[in-house]
């Protein structure tokens, strides 16, 4: 009798256990867990373009999103535009283009300063780094940076950490990919026409490409520990969505004009709002150096 007590209530008790640890139905897990991440990363929301939002009709296509990954859902979105209040610099065609095979049969405007209506592009906007709990994976969907027009395109781009990136030469020329982490050389590669793109990696920090044929070409690939990020469109609008509700740093980096944070809380019921305000008198950032010197 005692025994048989004793048995039937470790029997109820690994019926219990059972029932607790195994319910894969039970209501989301918060964001965070490695095995709930890896489930939720699918590539399918590579179509996602977060500030493809509302563009002006005559505005080409949102640049530099990333292939944003599936994230752990979260419900909230961040909403937001980018100013420059000041007098930006003018922008020009850079001379060397002139001297430049190839390069110099078009006329294009450099655009390491974009401003519409006092609206500034181009700006890379995340949450900080470490700011999200979570492991995010890379997404299977690689990212890509064409050299076009001797250009780099999209000028400033996004990736998770991990995530790989392929860089193409669109061009009838030979290019050669310079890139920096701050001073640092990580890889100088030529790349003649027609070659195969070189597929590359990072796990953090704000890269820096260049050309040593081209001098005045320049592009950005930000690498983040996970997928909250946008970069600022024509109309200096940005949009970071399904970001699980919290409070959170969020910083803002432009190539010309360098870094500025706000603190965001984000809600799952309706959209944060964030305004990010560059006066033009901004020192160049540490990560991008003297890049107007000398080019028009
Ligand atoms: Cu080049």
């Amino acid at each position: 009798m005692h025994r048989r007590d004793l048995v039937s209530l470790s029997a109820l008790a690994l019926a219990a256990l059972t029932l607790g640890a195994g319910c894969p139905e039970e209501p989301a897990r918060p964001a965070g867990g490695t095995a709930a991440t890896s489930t939720a990363v699918a590539p399918a929301a590579s179509a996602e373009a977060p500030s493809a939002a509302p563009q002006a009709a005559e505005a080409p296509k949102a640049t530099g999103q990333a292939a944003a990954p599936a994230a752990p859902e979260g419900k909230g979105t961040i909403q937001g535009v980018v100013k420059l209040t000041g007098k930006p610099v003018e922008m020009k065609v850079p001379a060397a283009r002139k001297d430049a095979p190839i390069c110099q049969d078009k006329d294009v405007v450099f655009n390491a300063v974009v401003v519409n209506d006092g609206k500034l592009k181009d700006t890379f906007v995340r949450i900080a780094v470490g700011g999200v709990q979570g492991g995010w994976k890379a997404p299977d969907t690689h990212a890509v940076v064409d050299q076009k027009d001797c250009m780099y395109e999209p000028r400033i781009l996004g990736v998770v950490s991990g995530q790989q990136v392929d860089i193409k030469n669109s061009d009838r020329t030979l290019h050669n990919v310079h890139s920096y982490k701050g001073a640092e050389t990580l890889f100088n590669q030529a790349q003649p026409r027609g070659a195969d793109p070189l597929t590359k990696t990072w796990n953090d920090g704000i890269i820096k490409l260049t050309c040593d044929i081209h001098p005045w070409m320049r592009g950005f690939v930000v690498v983040t520990d996970h997928p909250f990020f946008a970069v600022s469109g024509d109309d200096g609008s940005f949009t970071i969505e399904k970001v699980p509700a919290g409070k959170y740093k969020l910083e803002a980096w432009h190539s010309r004009y360098g870094l500025k944070t706000a603190d965001v809380t984000v809600a799952d019921d309706k959209p944060a709002q964030v305004t990010f305000t560059y006066a033009g008198t901004e020192p160049e950032p540490a990560e991008n150096k003297d890049e107007l010197k000398g080019l028009w």
